[in-house]
């Protein structure tokens, strides 16, 4: 076994998945993603998943992407996979204002089924191309992630504009989280001290 396919194989898994309303383009930047290349028919997802490998910031990951149904109809589905989700990108288009409101439902809803105060999550403005139809000016989505506390992106999957940035942002985002939580794993000098760690 090569040298790569060995710290390959060693690679932590990242479950990833990909929210927002109807028609944001959540399937056009998960498959620029994966595939280089850009979807230009609307054909609504019901669920679709993923795998890439990649390393990111010297270090390899696998990317379990889950790309899933904006459209209401498909709604029945979010609590499981929010359930099983490391991480979230909150997906809008900066041309419709209906799913950039959904942002704090999408917010909402994760927090509640994870139980926690904070999450590992990155909202994503998506179709910046296209200027002249934007409704949502950068800076009022500014405000909402400062609002929400996760961090703002903007992108094109028409463009491949800040793609893979959204994605590898949000498996450092993951990354930090989970170190966050287990703090207690972390290597400790004191033997005593580890004796009382509770777990
Ligand atoms: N101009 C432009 N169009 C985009 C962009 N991203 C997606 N689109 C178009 O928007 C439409 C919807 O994109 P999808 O990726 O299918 O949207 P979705 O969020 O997956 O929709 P659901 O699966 O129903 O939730 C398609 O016609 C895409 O070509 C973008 O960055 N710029
Ligand atoms: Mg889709």
């Amino acid at each position: 076994m090569s040298r790569s396919n060995e710290r390959q194989s060693y690679a932590q898994t990242y479950k990833l998945v990909v929210v927002g309303g109807g028609g944001v383009g959540k399937s056009a930047i998960t498959i620029q993603f994966i595939q280089s290349y850009f979807v230009t028919d609307y054909d609504p997802t019901i669920e679709d998943s993923y795998t890439k490998q990649c390393v990111i910031d010297d270090v390899p990951a696998k990317l379990d992407i889950l790309d899933t149904a904006g459209q209401e109809e498909f709604s029945a589905m979010r609590e499981q996979y929010m359930r099983s989700g490391e991480g979230f990108l909150l997906v809008f288009s900066v041309t419709d204002r209906a799913s950039f409101d959904e942002m704090y439902k999408f917010h909402k809803q994760i927090l509640r089924v994870k139980d926690r105060d904070e999450f590992p999550m990155l909202m994503v403005g998506n179709k910046a191309d296209l200027d002249h139809q934007r409704l949502i000016p950068a800076e009022e989505a500014q405000n909402m992630s400062r609002e929400l506390r996760i961090p703002y992106i903007e992108c094109s999957a028409k463009l491949r504009m800040n793609v893979d940035q959204a994605f590898h942002e949000l498996v450092r985002i993951v990354r930090k989280y989970q170190a966050s939580e287990r703090p207690l794993l972390k290597p400790q000098h004191n033997s005593s001290r580890r004796k009382c760690a509770i777990l």
